[in-house]
């Protein structure tokens, strides 16, 4: 099916105009719909990728349910633009929320936010402040959210120990033969992998609550206004239970590197210490009031922890034969891989210097 048979299947307004490729998310795939008359909308339309989201209704329910508490609450604030401060599902015409064509595939549509702007890569301190406050008012928005947990789409999605477990068997298997050439990158990870358990390990003795996080903190998952204002957050397939320094953590490794997450230049490659107490100040803005001190004590580490993380899973998509992340060649899990080390040995060197930054907020 086309995609303009594919947005008759929802309530849409207005007539489709034409359908582009949209962002650069690395799992699905995203178009923009534009619409011919000047009073219908524009839409994203997306192709779910159900061999990761395999539960597409609990998906479509999760999303519908953290959606609707964040708009019911800007509403409860009478904030004026509500469709540009919380993302908006659309509907299909048979109220399941999401459209599985004759091929299999899932599709689903949002509202798309007009004069919004985000950014692959930041370039000052405000924006890094924009980036903390905006998973930090995310976190403490859906921090009452009402009813049943939300379900666990990835179950153990930032689960280290989890992780670390299937990375060994991996090697273990080394099923297309790529071990001998990453004998040092293994060693590096396997090295940290006791220290790396710790977030999981303080979780189960009960030592910080489990709360509803976002888990892809991407800078580009945040959309900004024309003064770099936050408007919200977006890709919310991965909002489920967690940590909360998931979530800052996984922002500062992505948002307050020098280089790019797949720079083949290390020397690219370091923290760059304003953006990243950019993030800490924004972040901790907004959610002082509801961190225990126990949880404050996890923020710094968990931007190592996402950047430990986030290299054990390139190289384990790399050894598997590249089956997870999209890739623009052989090698490119390899370079994602050297990269995110490259960083984390730069958070191991600058590692007094973060912690200062989080206790003196
Ligand atoms: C994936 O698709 P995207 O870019 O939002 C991944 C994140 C990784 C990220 C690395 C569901 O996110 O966890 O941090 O790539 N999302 C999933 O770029 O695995
Ligand atoms: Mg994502």
């Amino acid at each position: 099916m086309t995609p303009e048979q594919i947005t008759s299947r929802f309530a849409i307004k207005g007539t489709v105009e034409d359908i582009k490729p949209f962002g650069t998310g690395l799992i699905n795939t995203t178009y923009k719909v534009k619409t011919e008359e000047e009073d219908a909308p524009n839409y994203l339309l997306q192709i779910i990728n159900h061999h990761i989201f395999q539960n597409v209704p609990e998906l479509t329910r999760n999303i519908k349910r953290v959606t609707d508490h964040i708009r019911g609450k800007l509403k409860a604030q009478k904030t004026t633009d509500i469709d540009r401060r919380v993302l908006t599902p659309i509907e299909t015409l048979d109220g399941e929320g999401f459209f599985k064509d004759d091929e299999g595939r899932y599709w689903r549509m949002f509202l798309f936010i007009e004069g919004a702007r985000s950014y692959d890569q930041l370039t000052n301190a405000k924006q890094a402040e924009a980036g903390g406050r905006a998973f930090g008012q995310f976190q403490k928005m859906v921090s009452d959210l009402p009813g049943e947990p939300l379900y666990p789409i990835i179950p153990g999605f930032h689960n280290t120990e989890m992780r670390i477990n299937n990375f060994k068997k991996r090697v273990e298997k080394d099923p297309v033969g790529r071990l001998k050439e990453v004998k040092e990158e293994v060693d590096f990870l396997m090295e940290r992998s006791e220290e790396y358990k710790k977030i999981v390990q303080m979780g189960k003795e009960g030592k910080i609550p489990e709360r509803i996080v976002h888990q892809d903190t991407k800078f580009n998952n945040v959309l900004l206004d024309e003064n770099d204002e936050v408007l919200c957050v977006i890709d919310l397939d991965t909002v489920m239970p967690g940590y909360v320094c998931y979530d800052i953590g996984d922002a500062i490794r992505n948002g307050a590197n020098t280089g790019k997450e797949d720079d083949p230049n290390l020397d690219n490659v370091n923290i760059n210490m304003e953006l990243y107490e950019g993030f800490i100040k924004g972040f901790l803005q907004e959610t002082k009031e509801i961190l225990t001190p126990e949880e404050k004590e996890t923020l710094a580490f968990g931007a190592k922890l996402l950047t430990y993380e986030q290299a054990v899973r390139f190289l384990d998509d790399y050894i598997d034969g590249d089956n997870y992340y999209k890739t623009e060649s052989p090698e490119h899990n390899l370079i994602r891989t050297r990269a995110q080390i490259k960083l984390l040995k730069s958070m191991e060197e600058n590692w007094e210097a973060m912690q200062k930054i989080v206790n003196e907020q």
